[in-house]
């Protein structure tokens, strides 16, 4: 099998990419990366560098049409199956709110470049997205049924930010291809990813990387906003599962019941690294801050028989802090220029 891995140097792409080539000797990978601020060679070089003749990394757009109907167009000629896998995005929330001009871009146009490429060729694609495009949920009330109050497929879409509102257009986009030119495609929204080669910019490796530096953790707001944990092999093993057995024009949400408020995360992580649980700071909050995400899996779970590996958080970010520690040199040359945008921001 050939793959075309869109965003492949990036956190979940890269994870992506080691464990196929790690567990799957029958696929050849090329990757397709900007390289921007988020992805970086480094976090490939182990399969790319010449040590592994099945993975081949292509600098480049995926709004750049020309490039893409190129790399789609080899997957067609090949023998035997081809796929494009689709993670490359503009990700972060807050950096949306500063410039959503590139989330244009990326996430919009980068999706129709695709989305046209494998409508010319033929080529099966899976379209990675995230849970944020639902909108939020209130905070649980402990009367609540939980099953009741987490998205399914069947919530309507109601994105909060300019990041979520692009991934929300590129899904839209996907089933639109697949309803009018009957595109071989699948979409999967999946809640909050941690794990190894997370950008330091986010939440677990921002206050991971800070404990490491003696510098006091950064919660926004009051610190009490429920995100749904899921560590990141456990997301790809479920892209894989949709790649393989998932039925075109569906949806799969991807979710490991791993719901934690900020502080808890947080308090959490400073009692591993062995410090005062409470010796982190409260700062401003994110403008539009979602309260709550959490996703039913119910259908990935019954119809394509997939389950978490990862069930305890408390060990999946112990094992995420020592990773951080062991791994200083890649996330070091981005620690300063991140904290000092941070900075700007009074965050
Ligand atoms: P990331 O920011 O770490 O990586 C994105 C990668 O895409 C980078 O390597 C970057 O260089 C590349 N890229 C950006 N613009 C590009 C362009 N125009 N052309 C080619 N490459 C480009 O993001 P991530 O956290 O790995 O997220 C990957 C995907 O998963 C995204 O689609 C995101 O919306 C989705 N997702 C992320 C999470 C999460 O918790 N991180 C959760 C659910 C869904
Ligand atoms: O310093 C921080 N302090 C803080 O309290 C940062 C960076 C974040 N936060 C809060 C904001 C959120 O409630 O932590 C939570 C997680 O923040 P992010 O890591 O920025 O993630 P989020 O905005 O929830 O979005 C993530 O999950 C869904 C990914 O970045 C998206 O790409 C994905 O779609």
């Amino acid at each position: 099998m050939r793959l075309l891995v869109t965003g492949g140097a990036g956190f979940i792409g890269a994870n992506f990419v080691h464990a196929t080539a790690q567990q799957r000797p029958d696929v050849e990978i090329t990757v397709l990366d900007k390289l921007t601020y988020a992805g970086d060679r480094a976090t490939l070089a182990s399969v790319t560098e010449g040590s592994d003749p099945r993975v081949r990394l292509v600098e480049g757009d995926v709004a750049d049409s020309a490039l893409v109907q190129r790399l789609v167009g080899e997957l067609a000629d090949s023998d035997g199956p081809g796929a494009v896998v689709h993670f490359a995005a503009e990700s972060h929330n807050d950096n949306s709110l500063h410039d959503p001009w590139p989330f244009v871009q990326t996430n919009l146009l980068g999706t129709y470049a695709l989305l046209e490429a494998v409508r010319e060729h033929g080529v099966r694609l899976h379209h990675v997205s995230t849970d944020e495009v639902y909108g939020d949920l209130p905070l649980a009330d402990p009367s609540d049924d939980p099953e009741r109050s987490k998205f399914t497929a069947e919530t309507p879409y109601n994105p909060s930010s300019p990041y979520s509102a692009t991934k929300a257009g590129s899904d839209l986009l996907v089933r639109a291809w697949v309803r009018s030119f009957g595109v071989q495609a699948t979409i999967s929204n999946c809640s909050n990813n941690y794990g190894p080669w997370q950008h330091v910019e986010k939440f677990i490796p921002r206050q991971v990387t800070n404990i490491i530096d003696g510098v006091r953790p950064k919660v926004y707001g009051a610190g009490t906003n429920v995100r749904d944990w899921i560590h990141v092999e456990d997301h790809n093993r479920a892209v894989w599962a949709v790649l393989q057995r998932g039925r075109i024009g569906e949806t799969y949400l991807i979710g490991a019941d791993g719901e934690a408020n900020n502080l808890r995360v947080v308090r959490t992580l400073l009692e591993l690294a062995g410090q005062d649980a409470d010796a982190y700071d409260l700062v401003a909050d994110r403008p539009g801050h979602d309260l709550r995400y959490a996703i039913d899996a119910s259908l990935l779970r019954d119809e394509l028989g997939w389950r978490p590996l990862h069930r305890d958080l408390r060990s999946g970010l112990k094992a995420t802090l020592e990773w951080y520690r062991d791994n200083e040199a890649w996330w070091r040359p981005r620690k300063a220029a991140t904290e000092a945008k941070y900075a700007q921001l009074g965050r």
